[in-house]
Formats: C-alpha cells, sequence, structure tokens
C-alpha cells in the first residue's frame, strides 16, 4: 500500500485536465501527489521536468491507501465510482465538499467571475462557441473553454481580467462538481452517449441535471423533457424549433414586407430570418436559439449576437463539408461520436440531396442502441458501410433497412464509398461511435477523412 501522506491533496489523471488541476494546486502552494491508473501515462518526462519531487502513483487505485488525503481531484477519464475511489463516496473533505470532485469544483472555488455553463448530448462544443463569439462581438471579456478546448483551470490564468466564463461541461465533469452556481446554465438535448460509465440513460441524465445546481438562469428544451430540470432555478428559458409559446424562443413564419419565411422568434418578437443563420439544419437553428437565450440573458446585444449567427461557419469535424469530387459531396461529421448526432446529420442533409446518403460509420460503441438508425437510413440511404470494433452491432441493428457493407477501417470505407458513389450523393463520415479503437481522437479520425478526400479530388484533377 502506498500511502497518501495527511493534508497532500490527491490527483487523479495525468490527462490534459490532471495537468492543469496540477497547475492550479500548485499556485495556491497545496502541496499534492499524483496517481494514474496506466502503468505508463503518456507525458511522464513532461511532468517530472514541471514538477520535480511530486511523487506519482502509476497502477491500480486499490493500490493507494487514501484515507488521509486532504482532497482528491479525479480526472473526467476516471470513473469516480471505480475501485478505490468507489468506497469514499459520501464522504466529505475539509472544505465541507465531497472528498472526491473534479476539476470544476476547484475552478468554481476559484473563478471571479459569472458562468455560463453549456451541456447536452450533443451540440455543446457548437452552443458553447456561438455564446462565446456573441460575447466578444458585444465587447465583453470572456474567456472560453472547459471540455471544449483550454481547460477550465487554465483559463484562470490565461484571462485574469475576465468578466465572464464560457464553459462547455461533460457529464464526466458535472458528476464531480457538487455545486456550479452558473449565472446561466443550458441543457441543450439528451440522447444515448457514454452508457459504458454512466449505465443507463437515467444515470447520464443525472450527471446533466447538475449543471442546474445553484444556477440563477436556465435554458432548456422544450422538446426534450430530459433537459427539464428536476430542481428549476428561479429563472427558466425554454427553446424549440416550432412556433413558440409564451417567451419561449422558437421558430414561426413571419412575413417584415419581402415575403412570409421562417424567423427565428424570442415570443412574439421577430429576432433574424432562419435563413440567414449560416450554420445548415433545423438542428443548428435550434443551436441558435440556445445560445440567443443565454446571451440575452447575460445582457448582450441582439445585434452583436445576430451578426455572430450569419457569419460562423462551424467548427471542423461537424457537418462540415469536405469537398465535392464528380458531383459527390464530402461531408466530415467525425464528431458525430453517438446515435443522437448521427441521426441530426442524416436528417440535416438527407432531404437536400438529389442524390443517396453513403454513411460512412462504426467504431467504439459505448453501448448504444443503434436501431433509431435504421428508419431514416432507409429513407436517404444508398449504403451504409460499417468499420471499427461496433461494425457487427451495427450490421444487426440495421437488419436490411439500407444496403450494408463491412470493411477493416475508414481507409477501406472510403474506397469503397468512391467506387458506388454517383452524382448527386453525400458521402457523409458520422461514426455515431467513438475512434479511440482506431484512432487517437475524433480529430486524427476526422483529418485521416479529409486527407483521404484531398486525395480523390487531386486524382480528379489530374
Ligand atoms: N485514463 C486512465 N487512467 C487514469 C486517467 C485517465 O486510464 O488514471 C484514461 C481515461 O480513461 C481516458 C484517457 O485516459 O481514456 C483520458 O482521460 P483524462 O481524464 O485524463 O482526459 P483529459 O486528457 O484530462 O481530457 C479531459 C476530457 N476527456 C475526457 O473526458 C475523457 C477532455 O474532453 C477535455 O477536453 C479535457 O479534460 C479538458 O477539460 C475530451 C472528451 O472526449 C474532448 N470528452 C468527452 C466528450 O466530449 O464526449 C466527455
Ligand atoms: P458536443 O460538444 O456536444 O459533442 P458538437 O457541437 O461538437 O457537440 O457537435 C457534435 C455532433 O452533434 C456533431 O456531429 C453535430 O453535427 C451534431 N449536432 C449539432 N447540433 C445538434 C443538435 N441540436 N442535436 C443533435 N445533434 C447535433
Amino acid at each position: 500500500m502506498v500511502k497518501v501522506p495527511k493534508g497532500v491533496t490527491l490527483v487523479v489523471g495525468l490527462g490534459v485536465s490532471g495537468r492543469a488541476i496540477c497547475r492550479h494546486l500548485q499556485r495556491l502552494g497545496r502541496p499534492f501527489m499524483v496517481a494514474d491508473t496506466r502503468a505508463a501515462p503518456p507525458g511522464l518526462d513532461d511532468f517530472h521536468a514541471a514538477h520535480p519531487g511530486v511523487a506519482i502513483h502509476c497502477g491500480a487505485l486499490t493500490e493507494l491507501d487514501m484515507e488521509a488525503a486532504r482532497e482528491i481531484v479525479v480526472s473526467p477519464g476516471v470513473d469516480p465510482a471505480s475501485p478505490g475511489l468507489g468506497a469514499l463516496a459520501g464522504r466529505l473533505g475539509e472544505s465541507g465538499e465531497p472528498l472526491v470532485v473534479g476539476e470544476i469544483a476547484l475552478f468554481v472555488r476559484a473563478a471571479r467571475a459569472p458562468i455560463a455553463a453549456i451541456t447536452g448530448a450533443n451540440a455543446k462544443s457548437t452552443v458553447t462557441t456561438l455564446l462565446g463569439e456573441m460575447a466578444a462581438e458585444a465587447g465583453r471579456r470572456v474567456a472560453v473553454g472547459g471540455n471544449l478546448g483550454t481547460p477550465a483551470l487554465d483559463l484562470l490564468v490565461e484571462r485574469p481580467d475576465a468578466e465572464l466564463y464560457v464553459l462547455e461541461l461533460s457529464s464526466f465533469q458535472l458528476e464531480t462538481t457538487p455545486r456550479l452556481g452558473a449565472e446561466t446554465a443550458a441543457f441543450l438535448n439528451l440522447s444515448e452517449d457514454h452508457l459504458d460509465r454512466h449505465g443507463d440513460l437515467a444515470g447520464y441524465r443525472a450527471a446533466k441535471q447538475a449543471i442546474f445546481r445553484g444556477a440563477r438562469h436556465g435554458v432548456i428544451n422544450a422538446e426534450d423533457p430530459a433537459t427539464w430540470p428536476d430542481a428549476p432555478p428561479p429563472a427558466l428559458d425554454r427553446f424549440t424549433t416550432a412556433s413558440p409559446e409564451g417567451e419561449a424562443w422558437g421558430i414561426a413564419v413571419h412575413d417584415d414586407g419581402s415575403g412570409p419565411r421562417d424567423w427565428l422568434m424570442h415570443g412574439t418578437a421577430p429576432l433574424m430570418p432562419a435563413s440567414a443563420v449560416r450554420l445548415p439544419g433545423r438542428h443548428n437553428q435550434a443551436n441558435a436559439l440556445a445560445a440567443l437565450a443565454m446571451g440575452h440573458r447575460l445582457g448582450l446585444g441582439m445585434a452583436a449576437m445576430r451578426r455572430v449567427l450569419e457569419r460562423f461557419a462551424g467548427l471542423p469535424h461537424r457537418g462540415e463539408l469536405i469537398a465535392e469530387v464528380g458531383g459527390v459531396r464530402w461531408i466530415n461529421d467525425s464528431k458525430g461520436t453517438n446515435v443522437g448526432a448521427t441521426l441530426a446529420a442524416i436528417a440535416g442533409l438527407g432531404p437536400t440531396l438529389s442524390g443517396r446518403l453513403i454513411l460512412l460509420a462504426g467504431g467504439e460503441g459505448k453501448g448504444a442502441d443503434f436501431t433509431p438508425l435504421a428508419t431514416p437510413l432507409a429513407r436517404h440511404g444508398r449504403e451504409a458501410i460499417l468499420f471499427g470494433r461496433d461494425a457487427e452491432r451495427l450490421a444487426a441493428a440495421l437488419d436490411g433497412a439500407v444496403a450494408s457493407t463491412r470493411v477493416d477501417d475508414l481507409e477501406a470505407a472510403m474506397a469503397r464509398a468512391a467506387e458506388i458513389a454517383a452524382p448527386g450523393d453525400c458521402v457523409l463520415l458520422s461514426p455515431a461511435c467513438a475512434s479511440l479503437d482506431q484512432f487517437p481522437n475524433y480529430q486524427a479520425r476526422g483529418e485521416a477523412f479529409r486527407a483521404g478526400v484531398e486525395r480523390l479530388a487531386e486524382e480528379e484533377r489530374s
């Protein structure tokens, strides 16, 4: 048994978040040690160089005696219910908060500006970026990060003058945050993801509900009751892609003199034509409305917010058009790492095609049910080309609703797609799965797709 000395904080995990936690504790002058369940976590040498003399335990957490620890700060990739940690659930630390917390708990203690927080199964990064851009456009000193981009604790030093923090928060981060106390908190949508960690959809939802703890304002999806708060904050705004009821944010037909068309609305007030939102698809109009509702609460001007919605073309790997080759569009939606995201991509693209959709999907399914993909693929699909660890499970779930082929990897899937695609078709990489069985992360998968499409475009030109 290795003992965590009395009064020492234990940091669990030596990834991006773990390192940010260590830097923060070092700044505070709090003694700490580190544990990582992997025998050789990446970047050990760099860590020793940055924190000389700090003890590191590599291996099972059950080999650690944590009884005397002042606090245990776990990384999001580590399950607080895992062996060695699970037994400490319910135990309180010196701070009066649970003994086991995550990075965001430390951030909340240290932050001196309001927090706008965003969670959901999908669209977190898009809404976080939109709101961050809106705040900057409105002249606010804003720091944006969390699950997306810069770890929250690093924002404290990168933007010490911040007057607003906009944070994307995952269920993993929220389940170890006792009280967030956000100025405004949005829960965008819920569909199956990370069931391997949270057990079932109810567990996943419960983790995400923590976003409302101590919030002064909430933003929820009127069409998705799972996002509605168990304990409502004092003020609540709802968004919907339907005609808004009361003071909700929605979409309705309005005529500004140039003919009737869909407008984004706040109650009965028209805000901008839906077609002026540069991000494509109805799901992105919902994302725009969520960002508007949060921005409105923060006092951002409508004109600044509108300018952002008109120009923001989207983040890489989210429904990103890479090229059109021989009349076939190749779209990178590598961030479609769960069934809900892939359904949104198919629903957004399918009706716009003169041809058919060729879906490239597969990887680590995280225990999800793939059957909801069958109906939209039957309607819009030419073929589903499946690869990676859960290809068999995907094929079984599609059950002949659309033609499907199984291949070894993304490269083979792209070769097959190039072979069968006809002008007017769209080849969509939206895997409905995590990438980790075959790639370091979803970005690497998206970059491999981009490189492959660029080779095809080159071949076409030559
Ligand atoms: N790991 C171990 N043992 C350990 C520590 C980590 O096996 O002791 C493994 C984890 O299981 C995981 C990997 O190492 O496979 C990384 O885990 P981590 O907790 O060290 O991750 P970080 O590098 O700190 O990155 C985390 C988020 N990662 C996860 O939640 C898995 C990053 O989100 C986030 O950007 C970063 O903190 C800064 O806040 C990434 C992500 O995939 C983008 N998030 C999930 C998602 O968006 O779906 C939730
Ligand atoms: P997150 O950070 O929650 O993963 P992103 O903004 O990165 O969210 O988008 C992830 C995936 O979700 C992308 O594949 C994107 O096309 C899809 N998506 C975007 N908006 C929505 C929405 N409102 N509902 C469902 N899926 C969406």
